[in-house]
């Protein structure tokens, strides 16, 4: 039996108008948002830090969100894009970092223009951003460390999530993609989509777009394609689901005293050997 392969998220790209992503923090995860049709997977600092029980705010280490993001990868026929955050330092760390997660497969990253340590976009407060020349040049670095033509580098900025207008956005973004950066990302905490449309009347299209409709999930995908929009990441409604589920899974079992309301609620254990590829592992042990 052989790993699985999978094709590069450029070239999921190049086949694709519009490439809908999923948020995940596991391997179990990403299996469901394939199975669900999805392109590729987000592995989210959310998501992971959150698995962790902790802030998504730097604390764990570029060390472990590769681990993470790489065993994603592991278990997929689709490309992981990984959530680097900052970059994990300065300029020497994401030229590490590039070279640490193209290692393990993984063939497309961003990082985004706040300081490290940064804190998660949906936290109340300032958000600082780091200067648009020097991120910039971050990305550069990043570009000139991979080796091969097929990392894909996501520049994210925050200029939305910091307060800042959408023109510094546009400006911020025409900087990172004239630094290399193959595709910008820009990301809002507006409650509406009003303020990406608008990003996106200004933004001339040198490289493509990438949105995160979080906090205005009514955008139909056919409309997003149609503002211009080349790939959407559902970033974190699998992490959200999964404490609701749990949450009510946990509580019925032990406040009914045994599991029978949820049974009918809860996937077999059948659908969870179906998900280990169970009978092909077997096939190794005749
Ligand atoms: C993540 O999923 O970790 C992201 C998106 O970066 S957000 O949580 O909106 O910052
Ligand atoms: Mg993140």
């Amino acid at each position: 039996m052989q790993r699985l392969s999978y094709p590069s998220f450029r070239s999921v790209l190049a086949e694709n108008e519009i490439v809908r992503v999923a948020g995940a923090n596991h391997a179990l995860g990403g299996l469901l948002a394939e199975e669900a049709g999805f392109q590729a997977v987000w592995s989210s600092s959310l998501e992971v830090s959150a698995s962790r029980g902790l802030p998504d705010a730097s604390i764990l280490s570029m060390t472990e969100y590769l681990e993470a993001a790489a065993n994603i990868q592991k278990a997929l026929r689709i490309p992981v894009v990984a959530d680097c955050d900052t970059g994990y330092g300065g300029k020497l760390n994401i030229a590490h970092m590039v070279h640490e997660f193209e290692a393990a497969g993984i063939t497309a990253i961003c990082v985004e223009d706040k300081l490290f340590p940064k804190m998660n976009s949906f936290v109340a407060g300032a958000q600082t951003l780091l200067g648009e020349q020097e991120f910039a040049a971050r990305i550069a670095v990043a570009k000139q460390a991979q080796s091969t033509g097929e990392m894909y580098v996501i520049a994210r900025t925050e200029a939305l999530i910091s307060g800042l207008t959408v023109d510094v956005a546009l400006e911020r973004c025409r900087i990172y993609a004239d630094s290399g950066a193959d595709a910008v990302l820009v990301h809002s905490k507006a409650k509406s989509r009003e303020q990406i449309a608008s990003f996106l009347q200004g933004w001339d299209f040198r490289v493509p777009v990438v949105i995160v409709p979080t906090t205005y999930p009514d955008w139909h995908i056919d409309e997003i394609k149609q503002a211009g929009v080349s790939v959407v990441i559902y970033a974190n409604q699998g992490l959200r689901a999964t404490v609701r589920a749990l949450r009510d899974t946990y509580r019925s079992v032990y406040e009914n005293g045994d599991s029978m309301a949820v049974e009918d609620s809860i996937a077999s254990v059948q659908d969870v050997f179906r998900l280990q590829s169970l009978e092909t592992w077997q096939k190794l042990d005749v």
